[in-house]
């Protein structure tokens, strides 16, 4: 479809994924996309910035909002993430609401109700069984016994209003396209917001950063990738088009000496697996060679304060 010949009958909305931490939302954003925008990981709280991608086909344009997940706040940064996704809900046309069925699952076998205080949190939040209609989507079907799966859908449609429950993986992609079905049934008619060739507005400097994050998740254990953040310090374009590559800088930020032990490891060997696992996925994602350098730096607390939440993109509040 170009963009001067749009259907009368196209939709076109934003699309929240909002759900605990560790549900698949980002590993369900980059499934829908069919690349990998999002970064994940095992360990809860990856994402803590609204993450948008845009998917369009020729029926419809649906800017998926990747969010940080739900759950008890008690820091500082925890707290803005989680006001970051409880905002977005009230902004979008669809909120689907993803689930790690798996864990309620675990919850039923062993007796319990599927549903526990973060769950009914997120439920409130959605406004209840009286609230907006919301698309549940059942995630991580593969690990999930079909039986099992009933009664996790049947205590989520006590407590919120459903317009579709649909079992999926977000990991194999299984039940993911009846979901991008039920997205779109649900969206406004209306034309596309963005160029239908635009697959998300962050830029690739942002991924970068994000990139590199992700792969301290991935490396390092406890508090050291929740005491991190990554900043992009020098972009460098000059040689993309005669040589096909671009030059990057990044300062990994943690608050004490001895993370930054950790991120540099023994005779700087884990900085070095960080720097390898981090510049094949960029270039990945940029379709181009890529020279990273990384350099780790000490800002204490930086996470109380609020220069540095403004830093790593939270906005200002009173
Ligand atoms: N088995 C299985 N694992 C999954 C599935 N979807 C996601 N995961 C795993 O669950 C973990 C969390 O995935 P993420 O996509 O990072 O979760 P998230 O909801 O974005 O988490 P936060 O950003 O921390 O809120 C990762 O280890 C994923 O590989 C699935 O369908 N099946
Ligand atoms: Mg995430």
């Amino acid at each position: 479809m170009s963009d001067s010949h749009v259907p009368s009958t196209f939709r076109c909305g934003f699309v929240g994924l909002v759900g605990r931490p560790n549900a698949g939302k980002s590993t369900l954003l980059n499934r829908l996309l069919g690349s990998k925008l999002a970064i994940t990981s095992a360990k809860p709280q990856t994402t803590r910035n609204r993450i948008s991608a845009i998917l369009t086909d020729e029926h419809a344009q649906a800017i998926l909002v990747d969010t940080p997940g739900i759950h008890d706040a008690q820091t500082e940064i925890n707290k803005e993430m989680v006001a970051v996704a409880l905002e977005s809900i009230p902004e979008v046309d669809v909120v689907v609401i993803v689930v790690d069925a798996a864990h309620a699952a675990h919850r039923v076998e062993t007796g319990r109700p599927a549903l526990d205080e973060t769950d009914d949190r997120i439920a409130a939040a959605l406004g209840g069984p009286n609230g907006r209609g919301v698309v549940l989507a059942c995630n991580k079907a593969d690990v999930v016994p079909r039986p099992l799966m009933l009664p996790v859908i049947d205590a989520w449609q006590q407590q919120i209003a459903l317009l579709a429950a649909v079992p999926i993986s977000a990991l194999t992609g299984d039940g993911v396209d009846a979901l991008r079905a039920q997205i779109t049934k649900n969206l406004p008619v209306h034309p596309p917001l963005y160029p239908v060739d635009l697959l998300t507005e962050h830029s690739e400097r942002f991924f970068a950063a994000e990139v590199v994050r992700e792969k301290i998740f991935h490396l390092t254990e406890e508090e050291v990738p929740y005491a991190t953040f990554v900043e992009v310090t020098q972009f460098d374009e000059e040689e993309r088009d005669s040589r096909g590559l671009v030059r990057i800088m990044a300062d990994i930020v943690v608050e004490r000496d001895g993370q930054k032990r950790i991120i540099i490891g023994r005779g700087g060997e884990m900085i070095k697996r960080i720097g390898v696992a981090a510049r094949k996925d960029i270039e990945a994602l940029l379709g181009c060679r890529v020279h990273l350098e990384l350099f780790v730096k000490v800002e204490p607390n930086w996470s109380r304060t609020r220069g540095g939440l403004r830093r790593i993109g939270f906005r200002a509040r009173p």
